[in-house]
């Protein structure tokens, strides 16, 4: 496993000799200019037509190369699907998360929701820089996304992402950094990529995106997996009159079997022993828990707010995991947490809210935000309990006070 890295766009595996580098384009001293053309490896991967100076082999682990032309580059590409790697792709301390569930779990909302929440009110308070990590994220996230959910108050319809379109191909890569002050006042930087692949729809299911998503468990430091009560047998006659209730998926698509395809998966990338764990920290996630507010006791940790400051709490944390557990009995899930149990060294079950409330159907029959706006409640919680178990930001475990800041660092197992 040594210096393997994975590209966040195609999640293969290579070397840090195996990156490749791009011409720029520009004239070089003898003159000579590298023409631009389509890159059918870029364009098989992504769709990207566009056309672009040529790619080309060189020593991956030095941070430029000279192409033919005698121009000099920076720009590093992946040798599988030909994408620009992010800037500090490949530094030692960049891991990569990644988001997965079935279809209509809620992926699609809570990644927004997340992301538009750590650029602004949470990064701020915690010290972290939110960005996307190359230019289609920068431009797709903000159009496509963020506005139509904060602005246009519309919910991505899923057939939107049909084949076909160019959404669905090309994951979202955001790129996290966190300021770490160390002792002696030496601060590191830690980072993180966040790599979102908004799939149309068949996720998990058909053989390609199987195979693809293999790839990205893979690939993966650690993973959030979104999973829908409203598809729990026990959940769906609990739910708020007028939620809209996902169509019932069958096995296949329930939480336990996805659960239990997405362990599978993870045993074969991680070869694990025969009766072992996998070590890669799995956050088991509960969406639209809005919709079952009215079954929630008063002082329920679910109902709560997560604590604002930047290091895990561990007490909240494992409040809001035991009373999941205990809901599990009730929405007829009650093998998912001994699954868990069984097949992860690292796992803990989060319930959040993205929206905050049910969302309303307009004349057009368009689905809007709910009159209140987007409310999401915990919804940092499985993202911050990552970055813990990364050891990039602390952990504090008595219920009063923070930890010294360097203890949790070096959790990393
Ligand atoms: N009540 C409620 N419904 C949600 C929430 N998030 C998503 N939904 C519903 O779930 C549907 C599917 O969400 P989406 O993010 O498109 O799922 P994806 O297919 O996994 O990307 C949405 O159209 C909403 O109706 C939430 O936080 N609360
Ligand atoms: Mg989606
Ligand atoms: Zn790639
Ligand atoms: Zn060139």
């Amino acid at each position: 496993m040594n210096g393997a890295l994975y590209c966040p766009y195609c999640y293969h595996r290579f070397t840090a000799r195996q990156i490749m580098f791009r011409c720029t384009g520009r004239p070089g001293p003898t003159g000579r200019r590298c023409e631009s053309r389509t890159d059918p490896l870029l364009a098989a991967h992504t769709g990207d037509t566009a056309p672009r100076p040529p790619a080309f082999e060189a020593d991956g682990r030095k941070g430029s190369a000279r192409c033919e032309c005698q121009v000099e580059t920076t720009v590093r590409i992946c040798p599988f699907c030909h994408s620009q790697l992010p800037t500090h792709f490949g530094a030692a301390d960049s891991r990569l998360i990644a988001l997965v569930g079935a279809k209509e779990s809620g992926k699609t909302v809570f990644m927004t929701v997340l992301l538009h929440e750590l650029r602004n009110r949470l990064g701020e308070s915690f010290g972290l820089a939110v960005m996307g990590a190359d230019d289609y994220t920068r431009n797709q996230f903000p159009a496509d996304y963020e506005d139509r959910l904060y602005t246009e108050r519309q919910l991505h319809e899923s057939t939107r992402t049909a084949a076909g379109t160019r959404e669905g191909r090309r994951p979202l890569v955001f790129s996290m950094t966190l300021n770490r002050r160390r002792a002696f006042n030496r601060s590191t930087i830690d980072r993180s990529l966040f790599s979102f692949f908004d799939t149309a729809g068949e996720d998990l299911r058909s053989a390609d995106s199987v195979e693809r998503n293999a790839r990205y468990l893979a690939a993966a430091d650690g993973i959030i997996l979104l999973l829908d009560p409203l598809q729990m047998r026990g959940a769906r006659p609990l739910a708020e009159p007028g939620t809209p209730l996902p169509e019932p998926g069958g096995a296949r698509d329930d939480p336990a079997g996805v659960l239990s395809r997405v362990t599978d998966l993870l045993h074969d990338a991680g070869r694990t022993r025969r009766g072992g764990r996998i070590r890669k920290p799995i956050a088991v996630v509960f969406s639209k828990l809005d919709a079952l507010d009215g079954t929630l006791p008063e002082d329920s940790a679910l109902l709560r707010d997560s604590p604002r400051d930047a290091v895990y709490d561990e007490a909240d944390g494992r409040a809001v995991h035991e009373e999941i557990r205990a809901l599990l009995d009730k929405w007829q899930g009650g093998g998912m947490d001994l699954l868990l149990e069984q097949n992860f060294e690292r796992h803990r079950l989060f319930g959040v809210s993205a929206l905050g409330s049910n969302p309303v159907r307009d004349e057009n029959d368009v689905q809007r935000v709910s009159e209140y706006g987007v409310l999401p409640r915990r919804i940092q919680d499985p993202f911050l309990w990552l970055l813990s178990e990364f050891g990039t930001i602390s952990r504090r475990d008595s219920p009063r006070r923070a930890a010294p800041d360097n203890t949790a660092a070096k959790r990393r197992l």
